[in-house]
């Protein structure tokens, strides 16, 4: 830890969680060290005032993040790749050349946008989980009969209101109600929508290939999720990357530009940013692989030497070209989808595949 970082610190502009909503592992709240949890003893609140330049943090960033780098192999959630600056590479990550997936579909979204709307019908709210910039909504929104009203949910909370303010421009009829939340958590619907009288249908858009990120298993109950948030006459609408071509595969997450790299690095300078970390960036580099057995592009961070990193005052250390593994991707096809859905109670009623067959979009309707 340099004194260096504390000077540096920057508070960015992603909302704060007010207070500690979750217990850490408890093995992570040894004692002596800085406690995770406890925002009632002064002492604690000294040292990360002291640590991060702030009275609290994000207690669910900082569980992850010790217990994952406790792990013999060292890994941290993907979910924390996307702070406002990680949305914001993301974003550039999707007009690369490389990266196909974006643009694929986009191109599909554009052909079937019309045979979608005409499943829904009329009066329909809209969630999208991962919404983003929420680029690919309009394709959707516009094609839909009087679309009642749409709930955005992003883990980047800044990024969120600006797409959500942007929106409202474009669709004044539309009730535009943004909620912050990770869509491997149950998500919350506004009290507006929770409680009033059903009008049209109600449909989870879950596109980007999000549900890539997921381990099968943890697909299937993710969709058993999003089936209770959209009810019997629900409706969801998936867009997944079903490319299995290493050739594609492998630049498209490796890009020449290194936007994937800076994209990746940038959950260490999180780390520093919020939770006091002395990570050398530079000591680390950005690596894909492909999994070909499991069908998942892997992003790692390889330590280029032996070294130690402190977080939240615990030393963390590393061999050389010892990995922390931040991302899975994974590539369902068409069966995979199919069986996955059966397993969260749900029937695939039509899907659509791009040219080049890379991605698809399928529908699929809960069980009755
Ligand atoms: C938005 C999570 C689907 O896995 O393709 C892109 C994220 N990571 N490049 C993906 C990502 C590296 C992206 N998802």
């Amino acid at each position: 830890m340099t004194t260096q970082h504390l000077r540096n610190f920057s508070p960015g502009a992603e909302p704060r969680t007010p207070r500690p909503l979750l217990r850490p592992p408890a093995e992570v709240d040894r004692p002596g060290r800085v406690p995770v949890d406890h925002a009632d003893s002064r002492r604690s609140r000294e040292l990360r005032a002291e640590i991060t330049g702030w009275t609290s943090y994000d207690p669910r960033l900082a569980a992850d993040v010790l217990s994952g780098l406790s792990q013999p192999r060292k890994s941290i959630p993907s979910t924390w790749l996307y702070d406002q600056r990680g949305s914001q590479l993301f974003e550039a990550i999707t007009e690369l050349p490389e990266y196909y997936a974006t643009r694929s579909e986009i191109a599909l979204l554009r052909n079937c946008a019309a045979e979608i709307a005409e499943e829904i019908g009329p009066d329909a709210t809209m969630i999208e989980i991962g919404s983003g910039s929420s680029r690919k909504t309009p394709l959707l929104l516009g094609a839909m009969q009087r679309p009642y009203a749409y709930v955005p949910v992003d883990i980047s909370g800044a990024f969120l209101m600006h797409s959500a303010a942007l929106l409202r421009g474009r669709f004044p009829d539309v009730r535009i109600m943004p909620v912050v939340g990770d869509f491997k958590r149950p998500v919350q619907l506004p009290h507006a929508l929770r409680f009033a009288p059903a009008r049209g249908r109600r449909i989870v858009f879950f596109p980007g290939s999000t549900i890539g990120n997921l381990t099968p298993e943890e697909a299937v109950q993710c969709l058993e999720r999003l089936g209770d948030l959209c009810g019997p006459n629900g409706l969801i609408v998936l867009g997944v990357d079903q490319n299995h071509n290493e050739e594609t595969l492998l630049p498209a997450y490796n890009d020449a530009a290194g936007v994937t790299a800076a994209f990746n690095l940038n959950l260490l300078e999180r780390i520093n940013r919020e939770l006091g970390g002395s990570f050398d960036v530079g000591a680390f580099r950005h690596e894909a692989r492909y999994d070909s057995d499991k069908r998942r592009i892997e992003m790692h961070l390889v330590s280029v030497r032996e070294q130690t990193a402190e977080v939240l005052r615990r030393p963390f250390a590393f061999a050389q070209g010892e990995t922390i593994h931040t991302e899975n991707s994974y590539k369902y096809d068409r069966e995979a989808i199919e069986s996955m859905a059966a397993r969260a109670k749900m029937r695939r009623l039509a899907g659509w595949v791009e040219e080049r067959g890379r991605f698809a979009v399928h529908l699929l309707e809960p069980h009755t």
